[in-house]
């Protein structure tokens, strides 16, 4: 067994099924020991497609997505995804190559500091120095990833330390004594022959253990007491749940919603917690949370913080009372003090809660009618502007048809400005862990990796990739990803030749769209060239027919980029973007 066999045997015993990858020397042997242990190896086209696509596995299955990476540009390549999964607090773990460990500072190829560049974004950052130490580093890494607030973590696995020591003293030029032919010869291969000594003293004993799940942080008794106590005596409750609410991934869900069932006041999802009540459920409102946060009396944020998304605590009244459920204490703490925090995990925390409380209070049903009046008020707003008719595609009677046809089991990947964010408002996630956008760092370029991730996890369902024109740029080459490994995802193209989120705000404080703007390509044909189905859309009287025939191609496993050609619209007029 060879290191990246070691390394593989981790990977298995912690239930990994995937290793997202882009190919290098310095990661061989972890590709072909994952290929032997029965996991399958998905090779990119961009080492960032590999993190998000790890990413989504981690979000949708509650165990880490991991990614492999070759050393220097291989791992810099990724920060921007990793950065992006430590703040939307997803477990992933990503094995960076590095050189080998005798040559580190001596100009080797690829030879960087990477450890002080991962160190800032990750919850544990270690360079393996022994063999023997690969397997409980890396199993520390799961255990990190995962516990307390989740997020990304980083090991880096020199070369020299995933081959067999036969191959590595040839790769060294390490030879025996006898052959040295001078004495600072032989004072070199005693010093390469220390080396090899300390590097695999001890290898063959590291033995892989079964995965363990870190303990769950759950939250005082009394604590849950007094929140429960607030939640009882309101007369205006309204819970938001976001995604730190589901990182135990798909067995909590629906506990989670018989918890909220149970304690009875008006939800609004947010991030990975959109779907987790289906698409029509009596205590789920979508529209006018501004409106309801400001007459709310009590506030329950379950792994919500506030930040620039709840307009930094603002949107909530100055005399509401605040429930903060989080993992994290400065998350539960931010820019306004909880009336009480609970620094657990809020999915137990709202379990715990619906225990407490006494259930059906028919006392909260004129501020639900108030919250559902408005809330229809909003729908039919809609509805009546999704009948507009203009040359091109209105984005709204796009989103009205697709929320039509969706499959029960759809999973919508968000990746983009005003197209995508029209999505959310009017295309709904139809079950739990079946909405992926990147969360709060609002990273373009996350989609085809999400989509990746999402149609392994989940090969049956429909994956629907809403992709900005602009967006699209990222990731538009692994479409031949998607076509190599067999992936039927569905991308929509929102193409209305522009960064239009940005050119929105730009023109109108600015009077200028300079860079801004992009041209009506004929994305559809870069599909075609990669093997995929190319789908044009430009009028909005075959966006069924289109839709049918892109749903019926991805169906048959062929990946299909559905190119949509918008009318303009001033439906996101007015939201703000920074
Ligand atoms: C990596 C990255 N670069 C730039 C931005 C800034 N940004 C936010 S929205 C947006 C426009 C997105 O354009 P597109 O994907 O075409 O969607 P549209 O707004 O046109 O619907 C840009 C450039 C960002 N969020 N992330």
């Amino acid at each position: 067994m060879h290191g990246g066999d070691l390394i593989a045997s981790v990977l298995a015993r912690q239930g990994v099924e995937f290793l997202f990858t882009l190919c290098g020397g310095h990661i061989s042997p972890i590709l072909t020991g994952a290929k032997a242990q029965g996991i399958r190896v998905i090779d990119v086209r961009h080492e960032a497609t590999a993190v998000f696509a790890a990413d989504a596995v981690a979000r949708l299955t509650g165990v880490p997505g991991v990614a492999a990476v070759t050393a220097g540009p291989g791992v810099t390549n990724t920060i921007t995804a990793i950065k992006n999964a430590q703040l939307a607090q997803s477990p992933v773990v990503l094995l960076g190559g590095a050189t080998a460990t005798i040559l580190r500072g001596r100009g080797a190829l690829q030879d960087i500091d990477q450890m002080a560049l991962f160190a800032p974004h990750v919850k544990l950052c270690e360079s393996v120095g022994r063999v023997k130490d690969l397997v409980p580093t890396l199993e520390r890494a799961f255990e990190a990833a995962l516990s307390g607030v989740p997020g990304p973590v980083f090991v880096e696995c020199p070369v020299d330390l995933l081959y067999d020591e036969a191959t590595v003293r040839e790769m060294i030029g390490a030879k025996a004594a006898s052959e040295a032919k001078s004495l600072p010869d032989m004072a070199l291969q005693l010093y390469l022959r220390a080396h090899l000594a300390r590097v695999f003293a001890g290898a063959g004993k590291a033995v892989a253990r079964a995965r363990v799940v870190p303990e769950l942080p759950t939250a005082f008794p009394h604590a849950i007491a007094r929140a429960a106590k607030l939640l009882q005596g309101a007369e205006r409750p309204v819970i938001v749940v976001g995604s730190q609410a589901t990182v135990r991934g798909p067995q909590e869900t629906a506990r989670l919603r018989d918890a909220l069932e149970r304690i009875g006041a008006p939800v609004y999802l947010s991030g990975m917690a959109r779907g987790l009540l289906g698409a029509r459920h009596p205590l789920l409102y979508r529209h006018k949370r501004t409106a309801a946060l400001r007459e709310a009396d009590v506030v329950v944020l379950a792994g919500v913080p506030n930040d620039f998304r709840l307009n930094y605590g603002l949107h909530i009244g100055r005399k509401a009372k605040i429930v903060a459920l989080n993992r994290s204490e400065s998350d539960a703490r931010k820019n306004r003090r909880p009336t009480q925090a609970i620094i657990a995990d809020p999915c137990e925390s709202l379990l715990s809660l619906a225990r407490e409380l006494d259930a059906g209070r028919d006392v909260l049903a004129p501020w639900k009618d108030r919250l559902r009046t408005r809330d229809r008020e909003r729908e039919q707003e809609i509805e009546q502007q999704a009948t507009a008719t203009a040359e091109l595609v209105p984005p709204l009677r796009l989103f009205a048809t697709m929320d039509r046809v969706l499959a029960d089991d759809s999973v919508l990947v968000a990746d983009g400005g005003d197209f995508v964010a029209t999505a959310s408002y009017t295309t709904a996630p139809r079950g739990p862990l079946s909405w992926l956008d990147p969360g709060v760092f609002g990273t373009l370029g996350v989609g085809a990796g999400f989509a990746i991730g999402a149609k392994l996890v989940r090969p049956d369902a429909e994956v629907w990739l809403l992709w900005g024109d602009g967006s699209a740029g990222y990731g538009l080459a692994e479409f031949d990803t998607f076509v190599r490994h067999g992936l039927g995802i569905i991308a929509v193209v929102g193409n209305d030749a522009s960064w239009a989120q940005i050119a929105r705000d730009q023109v109108t404080l600015l009077g200028d769209d300079i860079g801004t703007v992009l041209r009506r390509t004929a994305y559809e044909k870069v599909a075609e060239g990669f093997g995929g189905a190319g789908l044009e859309l430009r009028d909005a009287a075959a966006i069924d027919d289109t839709l049918a025939r892109a749903k019926a191609l991805a169906g048959a496993h062929t990946p299909v980029l559905v190119n949509v050609h918008l009318a303009s619209s001033d439906f996101r007029k007015g939201s703000i973007s920074m």
